[in-house]
């Protein structure tokens, strides 16, 4: 599918500010993979989707989760975890994307995962670091992105991670599990 058809699915379904925020990951996730000579084609894709489920209701989310068969342990986690499944979900069986990064990287990009491939850490990091975040220590992990993606997803973590804590909310296990992949990654651990 194209990418303008695609654009203009997620634009019916998402904010104005959603669709710029959409825009500005495309961009920037674009960016990353020129940089790092990683398939544009599959990063644009999946920067386009990674939100499309974002503007729908915590009802609706839920419902479509277990609708379709979706991790219901999910459930059990903070809501702002659902669109991310979700999406993927309506990417592959509605839009017909059969490409196990593109929609890994949608699936993702919220909690990140063990094992990330390079598509998956770009839209993950693009999420994180386009132009309008404004988050303490934001340029550090700009700067790492061009360098050494696996890095770059390793400063968010030590960013995200003791930022839930400090708002004493659950840490999704797989969050944690993305974490001390990283840190193995490194050796010595
Ligand atoms: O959809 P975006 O706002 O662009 O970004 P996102 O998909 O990364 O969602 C960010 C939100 O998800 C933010 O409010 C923090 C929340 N979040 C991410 N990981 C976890 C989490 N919340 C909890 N409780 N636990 C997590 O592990
Ligand atoms: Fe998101
Ligand atoms: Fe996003």
């Amino acid at each position: 599918m194209e990418i303008t058809k695609i654009l203009s699915k997620v634009k019916k379904n998402v904010s104005k500010s959603r669709y710029d925020h959409t825009v500005r990951v495309m961009k920037t996730a674009i960016k990353l993979a020129e940089i790092h000579n990683v398939n544009q084609q599959q990063v644009e894709i999946a920067s386009a989707l990674h939100d499309y489920s974002k503007c729908e209701s915590e009802d609706d989310l839920k419902n479509y989760i277990i609708e379709h068969h979706i991790d219901a342990d999910l459930l059990n986690y903070n809501k702002e975890l659902w669109h991310s499944h979700v999406g993927a979900h309506y990417a592959q069986y509605s839009l017909g994307i059969d490409d196990r990064s593109i929609l890994n990287a949608i699936k993702y990009h919220t909690t990140g995962r063990e094992n990330m491939d390079q598509v998956e850490l770009i839209v993950f990091i693009a999420d994180f670091i386009e132009p309008e975040r404004k988050i303490a220590g934001i340029d550090k992990i700009r700067k790492m992105a061009e360098q050494d993606l696996h890095e770059a997803a390793l400063l968010i973590f030590k960013a995200s991670i003791p930022y839930l804590v400090s708002l004493e909310a659950v840490v999704y296990p797989g969050t944690l599990d993305a974490y001390n992949y990283l840190i193995k990654l490194k050796g010595d651990h």
